[in-house]
């Protein structure tokens, strides 16, 4: 008998059969209390869980007895409460690679368009205001060989510091866990201490994940070290910054811009301050938002819960300390 599992995100139809190829799949909405009510056997039954975004913690791992293997599409995994997960011996799948080159992509639009104002002075011709040639009052800042502070050297850091390096001219720092010579030899980037980086830096590039670690790591302390004209942008997690100190830190001037993918909520509310400010460009998590690389995440997602169910945990296997 195939295993059950639990689909709680659309798929693309070729990856949805492959699936059912597999697996005895159940498709839910979503992993809402009342859903999960909804569908009380299905959940019983399953033994894998595909999806994304949403929260899963130990509430709902008590109506999943049988769960063996929980397959995210995505690279970050924190919705998921990976102790509840390891006590439970409950493998844990995410997809790091596939999407690095796009969210540096996403990083490197990010930087260009809070740099240049693009989304500003594009809404502003659209308002009819481009009447006669351009003044001070359209221009932006350079870009092209300004100082970029890298946050997190993992995959998508390097991948910035590439396109930074190469593209752009600019001199790379970056704080991270440990120093990465791949980084300083093939880029040059310099290794900092996090306060040296938000000191010398024109550009700051946040790259890290969210964890109890991370959580608000940059504060009002730290934008008061940045130059007020850094920009900062954050690709990583929301809740890695704390929002209220960088909207202050934006309104009175001690930083010039922010680039924004990741909120403390999302969707980020539509009364929240950071869309009042015109040095803000906020957008609705688009990191890994193009339809090659969504796919590719969900097909990844798809092998992912296909190898941990059949006891393949060699990559993309979050705790694969807990394989039977
Ligand atoms: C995801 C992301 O696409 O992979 C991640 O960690 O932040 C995004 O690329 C998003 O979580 C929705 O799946």
């Amino acid at each position: 008998m195939k295993p059950s599992i639990i689909l709680y995100k659309a798929l693309p139809e070729d990856l949805a059969h492959r699936l059912t190829e597999h697996f005895t799949v159940t498709q839910v909405p979503n992993l809402q209390p009342e859903t999960v009510e909804q569908y009380a056997d299905a959940f019983a039954n399953a033994e894998g869980l595909l999806g994304s975004t949403e929260q899963v913690g130990s509430e709902l791992l008590a109506k999943m007895p049988k769960l063996r293997a929980a397959s995210t599409i995505s690279v970050g995994y924190d919705a998921f409460d990976v102790d509840a997960l390891n006590a439970k011996k409950i493998l844990l799948m995410h997809t790091p690679t596939v999407l690095t080159e796009t969210v540096a992509d996403t990083i490197m639009a990010l930087v260009l368009s809070s740099a240049r104002r693009v989304v500003e002075v594009a809404e502003r011709v659209k308002k009819g205001e481009w009447t006669k040639g351009i003044g001070p009052d359209w221009f932006g800042v350079d870009v092209h060989h300004k100082t970029l502070g890298i946050i997190g050297m993992g995959r998508i850091g390097l991948a910035v510091a590439q396109r930074a390096h190469f593209g752009f001219g600019m001199p790379i720092l970056y704080n991270a866990r440990r120093q990465h010579e791949e980084a300083e030899t093939r880029f040059q980037a310099r290794y900092c201490d996090l306060d040296s980086l938000l000191k010398e830096s024109d550009f700051v590039v946040l790259v890290l994940p969210y964890s109890e670690q991370t959580h608000h790591l940059i504060n009002a302390e730290k934008f008061a070290i940045m130059k007020s004209s850094a920009i900062f942008i954050n690709a990583g997690r929301g809740a890695v910054v704390d929002e209220n100190a960088m909207i202050d830190a934006l309104k009175n001037g001690e930083i010039h811009a922010a680039g924004l993918d990741v909120f403390e909520q999302e969707p980020l509310s539509v009364d929240s301050p950071l869309l009042t400010l015109p040095n803000v460009v906020a957008v609705p998590h688009i990191g890994s938002a193009t339809h090659e690389t969504r796919y590719g995440m969900a097909a990844c997602a798809v092998e992912n819960l296909i190898d941990a169910l059949n006891g393949r945990v060699e990559k993309n296997c979050v705790n694969p300390q807990v394989a039977p």
